[in-house]
């Protein structure tokens, strides 16, 4: 991807808002006399029979070595995924060789530092085994104190097939079956990933290819000290609500070798608050804390939409007696977060919400899935557009997915920065898991090192143990029979709770911790920690997903706590897709759609949801139909996606029939892994598809969302300010199919919305309404609304709803549109006119591969002339532009 205007933003946020340190990776480490020498750069990589043996970077994999490497081509290109399946399969080897010099040489200790190896290794120095790995997720130290050599030291890093290590695992466990074995046949994945601490989409998943990635895909290097080493810090500002004063409780991890005193200097410059603390180390591994008392009141960090993001400098100074010393320093943020589950009147169950500093808070967001299959090749850029995107689309949370990886630092940095906040799964998903001895221990040792990396950030709110697994075993998905129910669950507490709960209690006391998600919470501990239903709409959070009832049907939602998964599958757009496919896969029925689609029926479930309201494409010329089909998936998509999450945001302070009070709406997902049709909103590279541009509306900070209710259109406003109400009217509009000029307009009486609540603003009989504009029937005319305050300024964006299904729209006609493309002067940024002969509805802009975004995209188009903002992220030209746009509108495609 080259998307320079973003690269640039990056570059600034990187240099300018932020302290480089604040954003660093992981694989900074710090001095007190260390002497770090990196292993990162060129290795040699061969496979197991040595007929491949090619130079590979580190860190990397060997996917893309190989790639890189000319051996194979792109591992996403068609049906490459299964003709390099024998890579996974194989076992391989990195070498890499290095000098010491011998002033290094001769200090006390040397460690051999691995971020990240994945997964299964045995590593030798000059032949001697040093070490194993099993978890891609955690870091290894090994002590190599004494194997340096005067001349070439030879590092070994032997990997073994990640697929046969699973297999191999299973196997061995012969007492009882942990299912699933294998993913469905549809995903054409791999078993068994259960058995192996990876990410567990690596396998294969129902959005994405199976890689069963091999490589060193985090930095090496090596550490050699006389005195001591800091393995990491961590820094937690807590808040005191009984003398209402902050202070922040700082961790530094040491390695000691040598006995050694010395002092530790903490200070917060803006806050003129510093402190300075005795420090003494004895051998061993030990971690020391130091509270930071602060002297003045600071400023709050709020998710973004609730105010700003106020990160300080806090620097840490340590030095040693012997003159040894280790600087560093971290953005810290100040905020409170609480998960309130406590008695609703009215409602059995129990409220499920965030509070972020005393503040309710109603989470807009979306789940986070791994960017690429190849972690190597994730760049800062990719995040940065992922998460931009998100913020631009009004989302405040995000749901770090627990099939994936836990994401870089500059991740969480960038949504500390945007004030984005994150729902931290562990990395369990969708399965039962193994409790063996060395399992646990390795998975003890995962969530220390990473609840230690990450509880830093102020933007993460929420650990949560695992993706569905206590749904998996309470409404038993995989067949066990009751009678040996108990052992399974017994394992599911023992793992999520009575290991990653505990020390996840231990390591954090700043934020809450849930089991699983989808879980009552509470209710599900109470329960023995898997509930009857984790899915009761009364507690916690649910999935929710419905594929072939009408999504046009709000009444058919579960009126839950809290929306955590919910979604429509689409597929990405063509230009997306030709990178990686020929002209004979641009068919709905070749083989390559068959191939891409890894969720049952998916493909089917698409055009069926459509059918419901759409006419199917029906062009004659093979492609334009291919095109047509993908945009008529897209429209289904943001049409569903919009329906649910309006109904979410309304019930926010609803209870209807016991149930209510929805807190947070993160559909499922946001991005993509490869380029394949899948839930999400933004498809692999960048490119907004159309539920994308409506996010921004439907999680607008006051939203006028209309509904049919028994007859009547119902218009509400709901707002998620705190303490701001508004008056407002709606302004509603009825527009015939057939016409550029509203049939009719009428407005609601002035009506105050309530702050961090949904209010009805309008109401009329429908069939009034129609008779009321004379010429309108219910397939005829759409109805268009907006809030607007009283002198008429507009409030929220506008939204319209349909009374009948477009498919039977009466009078829509080809809207035979045109435009023209014209520079604004402004950077990158052009105007695109359009004009139509008739209104036209979810009208889509698409300019192929030029990357950037519109400023609105998929709207109804009510006059003869509508000017839209194309925003790009890499220089272009009105001509370019021009000979690659493409307009499509729905009634272009029947
Ligand atoms: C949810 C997720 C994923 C999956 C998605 C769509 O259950 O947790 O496992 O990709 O549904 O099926």
């Amino acid at each position: 991807m080259n998307h320079v205007v973003w690269s640039f933003a990056c570059v600034y946020l990187l240099e300018v808002t932020c302290p480089d340190s604040a954003l660093a990776s992981e694989e900074k480490r710090p001095s007190l006399g260390v002497d770090i020498i990196s292993l990162n750069g060129k290795w040699q990589l061969m496979n197991s029979n040595s007929s491949v043996s090619v130079s590979a970077d580190v860190p990397g994999c060997v996917h893309t070595t190989l790639q890189r490497q000319g051996f194979i081509s792109d591992p996403y290109y068609r049906f490459n995924d299964l003709a390099y399946r024998w890579i996974s399969l194989d076992n391989w080897t990195y070498t890499t060789s290095f000098s010491v010099p011998s002033h290094v040489r001769g200090k006390g200790k040397a460690v051999l530092v691995f971020e990240g190896v994945d997964t299964v290794s045995t590593i030798s120095l000059n032949g001697l085994t040093i070490g194993k790995t099993d978890n891609m997720f955690r870091r290894y130290d090994f002590d190599v104190t004494g194997l340096l050599k005067d001349e070439e030291n030879v590092l070994q890093v032997w990997i073994m097939s990640a697929v046969t290590y699973a297999s191999q695992r299973s196997h061995a466990h012969t007492e009882y079956r942990v299912p699933p074995d294998c993913p469905p046949p549809v995903q054409k994945g791999e078993c068994h990933v259960n058995f192996i601490r990876k990410a567990q989409s690596s396998f294969s998943w129902d959005w994405g290819p199976s890689f069963p990635t091999l490589g060193i895909w985090k930095g090496v290097r090596l550490e050699v000290f006389n005195t001591s080493r800091v393995l990491s810090y961590t820094t937690s500002p807590k808040y005191d609500s009984e003398h209402s004063s902050w202070t922040v409780e700082v961790e530094l991890f040491f390695d000691v070798f040598v006995a050694s005193k010395g002092l530790v200097h903490l200070s917060i410059p803006l806050l003129q608050s510093e402190a300075e603390f005795q420090l003494s180390l004895t051998p061993g591994q030990s971690k020391k804390s130091f509270v930071l008392q602060l002297n003045q009141s600071v400023s709050l960090w709020w998710p973004f939409g609730h105010g700003e993001q106020f990160l300080y400098y806090l620097t840490i100074d340590v030095s040693l007696e012997g003159g040894e010393t280790f600087n560093a320093d971290r953005m810290v943020a100040f905020r409170t977060v609480e998960l309130v589950q406590e008695p609703i009147p009215s409602s059995p169950g129990l409220s499920f919400y965030f509070r972020i500093n005393g503040k309710p808070i109603f989470l807009k967001g979306s789940n986070w899935i791994p960017v690429h299959a190849f972690q190597d090749q994730v760049t800062t850029d990719m995040i940065t557009i992922l998460l931009r995107s998100a913020q631009k689309a009004n989302m405040n949370a995000l749901r770090v997915w627990g099939g994936g990886v836990y994401e870089q630092d500059i991740f969480y940095s960038l949504c500390d920065m945007y004030g984005i906040m994150i729902w931290q799964d562990f990395m369990f998903a969708c399965a039962l898991y193994p409790t063996e001895k060395d399992f646990i221990q390795t998975v003890r040792e995962e969530v220390t090192q990473q609840v230690r990396r990450l509880k830093s950030h102020p933007s993460v709110v929420i650990w949560s143990g695992n993706n569905e697994n206590e749904a998996a075993i309470a409404t038993d998905w995989f067949n066990i029979p009751v009678t040996v129910r108990p052992l399974y669950v017994k394992d599911y507490v023992h793992l999520y709770v009575e290991n990653i709960r505990d020390i996840v209690l231990q390591e954090d006391s700043t934020r809450p911790f849930l089991v699983s998600s989808p879980t009552n919470g509470v209710e599900s501990e109470k329960e023995g920690w898997v509930a009857k239903d984790p899915y009761d709409p009364h507690y916690g959070d649910t999935h929710f997903y419905s594929y072939y009832k009408d999504c046009w049907d709000w009444t058919a939602f579960p009126r839950t706590r809290f929306a955590s998964e919910y979604g429509f599958q689409s597929w990405p757009s063509l230009s997306t897709l030709s990178k990686v496919s020929v002209s004979s896969d641009w068919d709905f029925s070749s083989n390559f759609s068959a191939h891409r689609q890894h969720h049952e029926y998916g493909n089917q479930q698409m055009l069926k949801q459509a059918e419901l309201h759409y006419i199917l494409p029906n062009s004659t010329d093979p492609l334009q139909k291919y095109r047509d089909t993908i945009y008529i998936t897209q429209v289904m998509q943001a049409q569903c996606v919009k329906i649910q999450t309006e109904f979410y945001r309304r019930s926010r302070s609803d209870i209807v029939e016991g149930k209510g009070h929805t807190m947070g709406t993160l559909y499922w997902q946001l991005n993509d892994i490869w380029q394949g049709p899948s839930w999400s909103s933004v498809e692999f590279g960048g490119k907004w598809k159309m539920l994308h541009y409506w996010a921004t509306d439907f999680y607008a900070p006051i939203l006028s969302a209309g509904v049919e209710d028994k007859g009547d259109l119902l218009i509400y406003g709901v707002s998620d300010s705190h303490s701001e109400t508004h008056n407002v009217k709606a302004k509603v509009k009825l527009h015939s199919w057939s016409s550029f000029n509203a049939v009719c307009s009428l407005e609601s009486n002035v009506t105050t919305i309530k702050a961090g609540g949904s209010t009805l603003v309008f109401q009329h009989s429908i069939s009034a309404l129609l008779t009321q504009c004379g010429n309108c029937t219910r397939r005829s005319c759409i109805v268009t609304f907006h809030l607007s305050s009283p002198e008429g300024q507009m409030i929220s964006p506008h939204n319209h709803i349909f009374l009948s299904s477009p498919r039977y729209a009466e009078g829509l006609q080809k809207p035979n549109i045109t435009f023209t493309v014209k520079d604004t002067g402004i950077v990158q940024n052009f105007f695109v006119t359009l004009h139509c002969s008739f209104p036209a509805v979810y009208v889509w802009l698409d300019v192929d591969n030029i990357p950037g975004h519109f400023d609105v995209n998929g709207f109804l188009m009510l006059s003869k002339k509508s000017t839209v903002i194309f925003g790009a992220w890499r220089p272009t030209t009105a001509e370019e532009i021009t000979s690659n746009l493409h307009i499509t509108s729905l009634r272009d495609v029947y």
